[in-house]
């Protein structure tokens, strides 16, 4: 039960302590190991932007409601933006909310935008809460990452993008770190979980991509965009070749470049899920922005998770 209270608390620092190192870099162009570090040794405090921002309101709402209430998360997304629209939001969400805001159902708004609604990352961005809590129940995580996504992104490809994120976060919970990491056996049930050919063909890739010493090959590959299958997919590689480290694995991930926040976010997310809240280096935790508020939430997702 510890080792389950860690993961929970490892996959919601994880998204914030990748995000924080990843804004710091984003739209660099492959910086190296080296240059990550010390950018991290250099900061005072760790910024996070807006992945974590909605992370937060996505453990907010599920704690509020012991569960998912779609209208419950749509305003809990406008009452925390209201209050920090300086987060770097991307250019979707804010119109949703001022939809919603002028009285379009929480769940019909994000369908107005982009001809058929968004493909971006930013529904799988802030999954971690849903993919921790409903990690033993491969139905229901499908069903909430859905429903959860339907609130700004709206285009299969983002709801689906958001489903394989969870999906690869509760794969990481339920995984013992304890015994040998098999990464063929993680993408065969990523791969049987997703549906959408987009994914099934990104998932291939991965495991052909293991090993790769060349991150132009990688990100000519799997991408490194704000589209949600340009970045989801990249985020699992970066972990499934790094299983062992958290530190490697989101440092690995800010190094590809493109939209480093989210990419090294979804990746933390995953890796944290993976190895516990220990994984995280302490210099890098310590300097977080609300990490005992980020700690707390997890802590109580957790408890309402225990009780069942
Ligand atoms: N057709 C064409 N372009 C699209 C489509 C589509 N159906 N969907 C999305 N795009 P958005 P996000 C492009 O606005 O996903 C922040 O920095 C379009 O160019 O839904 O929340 C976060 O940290 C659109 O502007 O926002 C993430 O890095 C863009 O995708 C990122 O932004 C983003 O989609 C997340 O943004
Ligand atoms: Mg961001």
């Amino acid at each position: 039960m510890e080792a389950l209270r860690s993961k929970f608390l490892g996959s919601l620092l994880g998204t914030a302590v990748g995000d924080a190192l990843g804004a710091s870099l984003e739209g660099w162009h492959m910086v190296d190991y080296n240059e990550v570090q010390a950018l991290a040794e250099k900061r005072s405090l760790l910024i996070y932007t807006d992945d974590t921002h909605m992370a937060i309101g996505v453990a907010e709402s599920l704690i509020e409601n012991k569960g998912f209430n779609g209208e419950h998360m749509a305003n809990t997304f406008i009452g925390n933006y209201d209050l920090e629209p300086y987060r770097g939001y991307g250019p979707g969400p804010p119109r949703i909310f001022r939809m919603i805001k002028g009285g379009e159902a929480w769940d019909k708004a994000a369908e107005k935008l982009y001809g058929g609604g968004s493909y971006g990352n930013g529904s799988a961005m802030r999954i971690a809460p849903i993919g921790v809590f409903y990690y033993d129940n491969p139905d229901g995580l499908r069903e909430v990452a859905y429903e959860s996504s339907r609130i700004t992104h709206a285009h299969e490809l983002g709801k689906q993008g958001a489903a394989l994120q969870a999906y690869a976060v509760a794969l990481a919970t339920a995984s013992d770190p304890f015994s040998p990491f098999k990464s063929a056996d993680f993408l065969r049930g990523l791969g049987n979980f997703i549906q959408h050919e987009v994914y099934k063909e990104k998932l291939k890739s991965i495991e052909r991509l293991i090993g790769e010493e060349d991150k132009a090959r990688v990100v000519l590959e799997l991408g490194n965009g704000i589209e949600a299958f340009n970045s989801v997919p990249t985020a699992i590689y970066c972990f499934v070749s790094h299983p062992r480290s958290f530190e490697e694995a989101v440092v690995y991930a800010i190094s590809l470049g493109g939209d480093t926040d989210t990419i090294a976010a979804m990746t933390g997310a995953i890796s944290g899920a993976y190895l516990g809240i220990e994984s995280i280096p302490e210099r890098w935790k310590e300097k977080l922005e609300n990490r005992l508020y980020i700690e707390g939430l997890a802590e109580r997702l957790w408890r309402i998770k225990r009780q069942g």
